[in-house]
């Protein structure tokens, strides 16, 4: 089964509340980022926590080893089960997220390659390679990949094997949910659903994937 995994970088915590209540019975994860908690503050947690989905922080770590650990104990003291980390910082900053995660019964993903069309410009040329070989060297429980360049998300499976690829760009980035969702284990969705009319139909209709 490929997990949707609803990506909510809704403003309004209200909003945001009302689009994960009527996404969840499709959803197998929430993924919540700067837009959201700064926003709203952490406390969002609380409000989600009924929901009984995990949480995944998508703060990107990507600092000094010492601060990533505070960041990260952040993060799981305030209730997210899993963090996204950067691993460009280096293999001891990353490392420090997923140990901090471990500890904490939860999960760390370091980003590989991203979506957007910038990333060909640093990601290339053996650099998101490179970042997979780190996931996997710091024992992380999967890397973060571009649902716009299924060709990539191919190549970094050669190098995790069966660690947990998620991947974002589905939808208002372009990437092709099917394709996609054969390649990987989750697919993150955000604009595409929390955008639609109706939130809670529209993630039905992506949950195809779950099937
Ligand atoms: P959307 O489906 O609206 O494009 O949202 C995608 C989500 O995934 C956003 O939160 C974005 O920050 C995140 N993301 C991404 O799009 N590409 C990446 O490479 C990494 C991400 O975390």
């Amino acid at each position: 089964m490929t997990e949707l995994i609803l990506s909510l970088d809704v403003l309004d915590r209200k909003e945001a509340v009302k689009v994960a209540e009527s996404c969840a019975p499709f959803i197998d994860a929430i993924k919540i980022g700067y837009p959201l908690v700064l926003s709203s503050g952490l406390s969002i947690v609380e409000d989600l926590a009924d929901l009984a989905l995990p949480l995944i922080a998508d703060f990107k770590v990507a600092d000094i080893p010492n601060t990533n650990r505070l960041i990260c104990e952040a993060v799981f003291s305030a209730g997210f089960d899993a963090v996204i980390a950067h691993g460009f910082v280096g293999a001891d900053a990353a490392r420090t997220c997923v140990e901090v995660a471990h500890r904490h019964s939860g999960a760390a993903y370091i980003v590989a390659e991203m979506s957007h069309p910038g990333a060909t410009e640093f990601f290339h040329g053996g650099v998101a390679e490179n970042l997979a070989e780190l996931a996997v060297s710091c024992r992380a429980d999967g890397i973060i990949a571009p649902a716009t360049r299924p060709d990539r998300i191919s190549r970094l499976r050669e190098i995790v094997g069966s660690k947990a690829i998620y991947s974002p760009g589905v939808g208002a980035q372009g990437g092709d949910l099917d394709t996609v969702a054969r390649l990987v284990d989750g697919v993150i969705v955000g604009r595409s659903i929390y955008e639609a009319e109706n939130p809670g139909a529209e993630a039905e209709r992506f949950s195809r994937i779950r099937r």
